[in-house]
């Protein structure tokens, strides 16, 4: 078993991403609600990550999203960055919001337009190595609504294709993570639809190009804790979009609808890490955690800083694992005992523990509540009048 000193030295050194797009106004196709303090643009996003890094100091990188934070000086925005002591982490691309990519992007049928999308994911590499981000995190909407509308293999040709042109620029030391999602906003089928799809895509690559688990992405019931072990086993587990759904890709923020899938999930990550194997501990120290989520009616930051608080909520249980009674349990094929010793690890209050990580890191004991009994919320609603920035 981990003791709490080790896991608080582990506690200290995992770092999660956050993502631009979750520091600003987002919504259903319904209605996009407001709230106050919401940045208006990529340098205020920068500035509300920044400061989740000062309160939890874990969360160094910033995921961006092109064209949403498209500016015309991507080193003054990594300055910028820097200057407040975190830097830009994975770039997206944006396959989804331009009327060519109705019938697909990188699989449409149409030679210019795929050319044109595969253009659009160059010029983000090309962001990549001006402001030093190491991942290029790709989602494709491409799909189709009806059956019979197009040919399965031929979009996967296209795709396959596409992306090995993709995976030819890529900086060095750079990876690709390709994630995959079932349905949505295609209904009827989606060209990379879940874990195997994505897997395959990336075997067709080398080994820079891993699958990204979205939490959202998967059909109710499914074992993602699964999912991610026979990843990792393979090596190609790349990196999350860590967020929680009780419907569909809800993008509700961490742990918030079961907490004990994310600790499940946590549990196979740490398992990997501690395996003997280095083809397996090497990639699994190597994983991007980034969160993917929205606040439709919540407040932005205060759910980014929830969101960090239940990664690390979940990584402190997993580690609590007993490991060596855990193992005995196993080979003496006791099933209650196995998953009482999990169980356990999950029922542990952790919240002592983490208040020690944040001691060791300079920070607020509850960054959450820090920040509320502080005077950053009313300075930002404030200083940030006009309209907010969104998609
Ligand atoms: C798609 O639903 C997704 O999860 C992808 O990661 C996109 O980049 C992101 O959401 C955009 O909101
Ligand atoms: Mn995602």
């Amino acid at each position: 078993m981990t003791t709490t000193v080790d896991a608080a030295a582990r506690l200290a050194a995992r770092t999660i991403e956050t993502q631009s797009w979750g520091y600003v106004s987002t919504g259903t196709r319904f209605k996009v609600h407001h709230t106050p303090g919401t940045p208006r643009d990529i340098w205020e996003k920068i500035d509300d990550a920044a400061l989740v890094h000062r309160l939890t100091g874990v969360t160094p990188t910033v995921a961006l999203h092109i064209p949403w934070d498209r500016v015309d000086d991507f080193r003054a925005l990594r300055d910028h960055a820097e200057d407040q002591g975190i830097r830009i982490g994975s770039i997206s691309p944006n396959l989804f919001q331009d009327d060519d990519y109705r019938l697909g992007s990188l699989t449409n049928s149409d030679p210019g337009i795929r050319a044109k999308a595969v253009d659009h994911v160059v010029a983000c590499i090309e962001i990549m190595k001006t402001v030093g981000s190491r991942q290029l995190s790709l989602w494709l909407a491409d799909g189709t609504n009806y059956p019979g509308q197009a040919d399965f293999r031929r979009r996967t040709a296209h795709l396959q294709e596409s992306l090995a042109e993709i995976h030819r620029q890529l900086p060095p030391g750079g990876g690709l993570l390709l994630e995959y999602k079932f349905f949505e906003p295609a209904f009827y089928h989606t060209d990379v639809a879940d874990w195997g799809q994505s897997l395959l895509l990336c075997e067709g690559l080398d080994e820079r190009a891993k699958v990204l688990v979205d939490i959202g992405h998967h059909p109710l019931g499914t074992n993602i804790e699964h999912i991610v072990a026979t990843l990792l086993g393979r090596g190609r587990l790349g990196g999350f979009d860590l967020n929680s759904k009780k419907y569909g890709d809800d993008d509700l923020f961490v742990g918030a609808i079961n907490p004990q899938e994310t600790f499940l999930i946590c549990a196979e990550l740490v398992a990997a890490e501690d395996d003997p194997d280095p083809a397996v501990s090497g990639p699994a120290r190597d994983i991007l955690y980034k969160i993917d989520q929205c606040a439709m009616i919540e407040q932005k930051l205060p759910a980014m800083l929830h969101s960090v608080d239940a990664i690390q909520t979940a990584f402190a249980k997993a580690l609590l694992i007993d490991r060596p009674a855990l193992e005995e349990a196993r080979a003496n094929g006791d099933v209650v005992l196995s998953h009482r010793i999990v169980n356990d690890a999950f029922l542990t209050d952790v919240r002592p523990l983490l208040a020690e990580v944040r001691e060791r890191l300079g920070v607020p004991a509850d960054p959450l509540l820090s920040y509320l009994g502080s005077a950053a919320p009313r300075q930002r609603e404030a200083t940030r009048v006009g309209v907010p920035a969104g998609w």
